[in-house]
């Protein structure tokens, strides 16, 4: 196994999620009443679209990403969801915004250790008062502003990496 000394090959990532009010029917029905949104959170190739439900082809990550780990707040009752495939993304339900630890792990020709990302889930249009302050609005306002959307661009470095695993990533 020989490593390609002096090379760093950067692949760009886009991370985040996306959140709706649920509607009073929705939360009637679900067996969390107390739950206020549904949102997903995902790790994507930059090269699509954030909030598109398509994968594969030339935008997809699977090539060198083999494995990503969400570890939600533990009021989850299972909190890390391990997504072996993409889309690489969880879809809950809840009521707080919280940190997500997300973890990327590599295909093992890339020999590298694991990528570990934090992202703020968020729920609400926040938005600032005259005095300065972040304010939650409230849920008729909130629905009727539709999804709201943080996301994240990254790139994964790899330095010096192996010739085979190069070999993978040249070919996407
Ligand atoms: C907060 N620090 O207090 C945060 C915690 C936790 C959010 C938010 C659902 C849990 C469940 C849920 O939304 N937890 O019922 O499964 O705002």
């Amino acid at each position: 196994r020989v490593r390609v000394r002096g090379l760093t090959i950067h692949r760009p990532i886009i991370y985040g999620n996306t959140a709706v009010v649920l509607s009073s029917e929705e939360r009637a029905s679900s067996p969390h009443p107390d739950h206020t949104h549904r949102w997903t959170v995902a790790v994507r190739s930059a090269a699509s679209a954030p909030d598109s439900d398509t994968v594969g082809g030339a935008d997809d990550i699977s090539h060198f990403i083999k494995r990503v780990m969400f570890k939600l707040h533990d009021t989850y009752s299972n909190p890390t969801r391990t997504i072996d495939k993409p889309p690489f993304e969880v879809t809950e339900t809840g009521w707080g915004e919280f940190e997500i630890q997300i973890r990327l792990h590599f295909i093992p020709e890339s020999a590298e250790k694991l990528y570990i990302i934090y992202h703020h889930l968020k729920l609400h249009p926040w938005t600032v008062t005259g005095s300065g302050e972040l304010e939650i609005p409230p849920p008729e306002v909130a629905a009727k502003a539709g999804p709201v959307h943080s996301w994240q661009y990254d790139e994964v470095v790899f330095c010096d990496p192996y010739q085979n695993f190069l070999n993978i990533l040249m070919a996407h």
